[in-house]
């Protein structure tokens, strides 16, 4: 009691008061209270202990709420710059990480195109090692002029120069088979070159020459009708139970394109028989000019009836071969080698139809058409 009479004790729990006055005003200050009334608050409860005027304690107590705001603004600011800053660095972090998978895919790439251009490079040296001049005017000339200086000439592709032509190109000659020198015109034997082809295509040849082939009509013309000389023409037959067989002509010339490329044969030798002939004129094919799916001179004008079939183009009838067809007829070597079936009426099939056992034609699944010079007496 004593105590609470001593003036500067009695001042000191004021001030004390006074203190915590203000600490629960400053918890009041947080609050979203009206100064004014915070103002009464304080008059009320300090109109006896307030030593402090009310509005200096209330201009300290907005002082220190916008000095704690502030601080609070300043770290949001920091927290802000410092989420930035890590979002700057991881996103560096990927553009370099990027920036590393890019550089490695060009040096990729570069190593592809260096390694392609190597194989270019290396592909056309291969084919430069082919040589440009040419080794005779046809296989059976290259053979004479190589068989006194080479022991033993393979067979392959050879570069010819028919006399009296302004052409080189390249021919496969079978050196080996029946004494060598023969210039293969066509070969079919596994099916896989396209021979539906156009009028265009049988004049230039297609094919590959180490493979199946069609020489074509103008460079076979050109090596025919070289001045004094003559050709036979030697068909290879190998039937699908490999039954070999052959068909001869000892003379063999086409005319030239305004003639259509018209066939000539001489005499028939073998054991496959005459198809070209066939067995009476109508299926004579000697002297027909060449026809091709665009180009009709087949003699079926404006039809001819083949079995069943009522046929305007043997071409197209015949799988759209190009040959030298008359009223159809019974040779057509252009045909598929494949074992198939006859399709809508077509006749795909490689076609000798002189060659049978027991009256049925035999299925051919190679053929190799070649011409040879024949020795003159003049
Ligand atoms: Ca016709």
């Amino acid at each position: 009691m004593q105590q609470d009479n001593d003036p500067k004790h009695s001042s000191k729990s004021t001030a004390e008061r006074g203190n915590l006055n203000q600490s629960e005003l400053v918890n009041q200050g947080f609050s979203d209270a009206p100064v004014k009334d915070q103002r009464s608050f304080g008059e009320v409860k300090g109109q006896n202990s307030c030593s402090i005027p009310c509005d200096i304690t209330v201009k300290l107590l907005r002082d220190e709420k916008h000095s704690i705001c502030g601080n609070l603004q300043q770290s949001l600011l920091a927290f802000g710059r410092s989420t930035r800053k890590l979002m700057r660095d991881v996103m560096e972090e990927q553009q370099r990480a990027l920036d590393i998978l890019s550089s490695q895919v060009t040096e990729l790439m570069t190593k592809v195109q260096t390694l392609s251009s190597e194989v270019q490079r290396s592909n056309t040296e291969m084919y430069s090692m082919k040589p440009v001049q040419s080794h005779g005017r046809d296989c059976s000339d290259i053979k004479d002029n190589l068989m006194s200086v080479v022991p033993k000439i393979p067979s392959g592709i050879y570069i010819v120069h028919p006399e009296n032509t302004d052409s080189s190109f390249e021919v496969f000659c079978e050196m080996d088979y029946m004494g060598g020198g023969w210039t293969v015109m066509q070969r079919r034997t596994d099916g896989l070159t396209d021979f539906k082809r156009s009028w265009a295509d049988y004049v230039d040849g297609f094919g590959h020459l180490a493979g199946e082939h069609w020489l074509g009509l103008k460079k076979v013309f050109h090596i025919v009708n070289q001045k004094d000389t003559r050709f036979q023409l030697h068909i290879a037959l190998v039937s699908h139970d490999d039954v070999t067989s052959y068909a001869s002509y000892d003379d063999f010339r086409l005319d030239s394109d305004t003639q259509f490329f018209s066939i000539h044969l001489g005499r028939y030798a073998g054991s496959a028989g005459d198809a070209f002939r066939g067995y009476d004129q109508e299926q004579n094919q000697d002297t027909a000019p060449f026809s091709a799916s665009d180009v009709d001179n087949d003699g079926c004008n404006p039809f001819c009836s083949i079995g069943n079939c009522t046929v305007e183009s043997c071409s197209i009838h015949y799988n759209h071969t190009g040959w030298w067809f008359n009223q159809c007829g019974l040779a057509n070597l252009n045909g598929s080698p494949e074992d198939a079936e006859r399709n809508q009426g077509q006749r795909m099939h490689i076609l000798w139809d002189t060659w049978r056992h027991s009256g049925v034609p035999y299925t051919i699944k190679s053929v190799t058409m070649k011409i040879r010079r024949i020795a003159t007496n003049n």
